[in-house]
């Protein structure tokens, strides 16, 4: 029997598929385990949402190490490909090899690292954050592919030059030095309301290989559009925790209010649902098997 593709290989395929692919946002365990039953092929572990989740900023607050422990959760809780956002790498070169070895050795599939500095600040605060030096920064990329240990193993180069208000010219050249540095893919990140620079660069780029877009901002744009660009991957960056942060503020507002259930009963997941979710169903099975029997 074919032996089951790897989760590595699975990530690969998706970012370099010629259709476009789909990543969903996913901040622990249960969120990712959200994601798979949805029917999506793939996770974006976001640093925003995982930061916020833990009450953090998006500043490398959390250590890599405790970006790691989350992720161990996320990719117990599914068998999807995880990307995660590594930010800036978490240092210099010698921190992206570490890193990116132990994201091989937990079956993370791949890594976005973004051409900032650390201690990195989210892409839409404040304007014209500096960017790291070019050779300096495709030292990092060539350190982490370096350092993969399965062949399949993802990196993601995102280029923050348009977000920090750099031309159109420059934000090509650092792309283009990024692939030839080895980057798997470019992801080109943006700011604006409308999609027009996503899709110059695009048509410029010319698919010299794959390009990852994350349209929080642009969100109008028509998904068709973006196909029609050549565009591999979107990424929906933050959608699931904004979901649950509406859903947990009005849950939590209603029952203080009312000093009641009765009105958040029938809008909440049920509790059978949660032990549905944490895979009760097959604790019991075990237990059958492993636990004597009374
Ligand atoms: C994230 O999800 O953490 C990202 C995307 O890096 S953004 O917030 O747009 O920078
Ligand atoms: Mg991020």
């Amino acid at each position: 029997s074919r032996r089951k593709e790897s989760r590595f290989a699975a990530l690969r395929r998706e970012i370099t598929s010629p259709t476009l692919s789909f990543l969903m946002e996913a901040h622990d365990g249960l969120s990712a385990k959200i994601v798979e039953e949805a029917g999506f092929r793939g996770v974006w572990a976001s640093g925003l949402t995982t930061s916020a989740a833990l009450g953090l900023r998006d500043s490398n607050e959390a250590s890599w190490t405790q970006v790691l422990d989350v992720l161990e959760y996320m990719a117990d809780a599914t068998t999807l490909p995880i990307l995660v956002d590594g930010d800036t790498g978490h240092g210099n070169f010698n921190n992206v090899r570490r890193f990116v070895r132990k994201l091989c050795e937990r079956g993370i599939a791949g890594v976005c690292i973004e051409d900032k500095l650390f201690p990195k600040t989210n892409s839409f605060i404040g304007e014209a954050q500096p960017l790291a030096d070019i050779d300096e920064f495709c030292g990092r990329i060539k350190a982490g592919k370096d350092s993969q240990t399965d062949d399949d193993f993802v990196l993601v180069a995102r280029v923050e030059a348009l977000i920090s208000g750099h031309s159109m010219e420059e934000a090509l050249h650092r792309a283009e030095r990024y692939h030839a540095a080895g980057a798997d893919a470019i992801l080109i990140h943006s700011k604006k309301a409308k999609a027009d620079e996503i899709f110059t660069f695009a048509e410029r780029w010319g698919n010299r290989c794959p390009l990852v877009i994350v349209p929080t901002m642009y969100y109008a744009t028509p998904t068709d559009l973006f196909r029609q660009a050549g565009i591999s991957t979107i990424i929906w960056a933050n959608h699931l925790l904004r979901a649950s942060i509406t859903a947990m503020r009005e849950t939590a507002a209603r029952i203080h209010e009312d000093e009641s259930l009765m009105r958040v009963e029938g809008s909440v997941a049920s509790v059978k649902d949660i032990f549905r979710l944490a895979g009760n169903a097959e604790l019991e099975e075990a237990e059958k098997r492993y636990l004597p029997s009374r």
